[in-house]
């Protein structure tokens, strides 16, 4: 097959690309970007105590930028169903000096995922730029004014209870509506303690409070979320929802992972929060640059 000629444009979005403000600048939301998962956890359900040392949490963090990822979003407790809480001294003593070590070091933001106030304002305090609630300010109420003192980005994601309890609340008459106005109401928590619109990004939590079969079905109604005017994340890397699928252990959903990745880029996410960073950023360039042929 020929090569296209030189003189091709290059593909451009349909219509102009939101901004996301974080603390210290914004991203342009033009092209898919992948926040690359780095958990310095001993117990998270694919890759816990992997990066237990700073040495190897650096090492990690540096791979996943040069394989093209344009946040690193660090995490120190586990999520997991059932996973035991971790006391907010213990997570700072995990998470804090990993990300200043990674703002020193990265050309990237740093998110970090926590639901606790006292951590996001530790680690906002050593650079972090974004932070990335998993209970969509539903925990602690001290988080939402944490992220709008420092002007960070916050990502408020979709979930029911606890990690302990939420398996038991994946009920849904309206599954895409339902998360919707639940996320709507996260949203009004973020408004009312002061962060701007344009800081914010939502998140319908795949595998949170929602069985296999509700985390396909929610990848497959994203535009009704998008409807919601706010940029959207997902996170479906290596989840057991995958596993469901294809029957293959948490570190051989790559594929699983980068497809689910496509298909939600498709009901229009833009942000990527994948542990396998080259192979998602790969699948998503061939996805933007096909888009950007339909909408001339
Ligand atoms: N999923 C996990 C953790 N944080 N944050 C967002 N915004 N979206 C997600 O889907 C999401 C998230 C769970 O994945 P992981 O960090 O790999 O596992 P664990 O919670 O066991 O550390």
């Amino acid at each position: 097959m020929r090569e296209a000629p030189a003189t091709v444009p290059l593909p451009v979005p349909a219509r102009p690309a939101p901004v996301w403000e974080i603390a210290g600048g914004s991203l342009p939301l033009a092209a898919p970007l992948v926040a690359g998962i780095l958990n310095v956890t001993p117990d998270s359900f694919s890759d816990g105590g992997e990066y237990a040392t700073i040495e190897a949490a650096l090492r990690h963090a540096d791979e996943m930028v040069r394989e093209g990822a344009a946040i690193v979003d660090v995490g120190g407790e586990s999520t997991r169903p059932g996973a035991a809480p971790v006391p907010a001294v213990e997570e700072i003593r995990r998470v804090v000096p990993v990300v200043g070590a990674l703002v020193r070091r990265l050309p990237v933001p740093i998110s970090v995922d926590t639901r606790k106030a006292a951590v996001a304002r530790a680690a906002l305090e050593a650079g972090a730029a974004i932070v990335n609630d998993v209970s969509g300010l539903a925990f602690d109420p001290g988080l939402g004014p944490a992220a709008a003192a420092a002007g960070a980005g916050l990502i408020l994601m979709h979930m029911r209870g606890t990690p302990a309890d939420m398996r038991r609340r994946a009920r849904y008459a309206d599954l895409a509506g339902e998360v919707r106005s639940e996320l709507e109401v996260a949203v009004a928590r973020a408004r009312a303690a002061g962060i701007p619109a344009g800081s914010i990004v939502l998140d319908p939590g795949l595998g949170f409070a929602k069985t296999a079969a509700q985390s396909v079905a929610l990848l497959g109604a994203l535009p009704r979320l998008r409807a919601s005017g706010f940029p959207l994340m997902v996170g479906p890397s290596r989840k057991s929802f995958l596993g469901e699928l294809l029957g293959v252990a948490p570190k051989d959903r790559v594929v699983g992972t980068a497809a689910a990745c496509v298909v939600a880029y498709r009901g229009g996410a833009r942000l990527f929060r994948v542990h396998d960073v080259r192979p998602v950023v790969e699948a998503l360039t061939v996805a933007h640059a096909v888009a950007g042929t339909e909408s001339r």
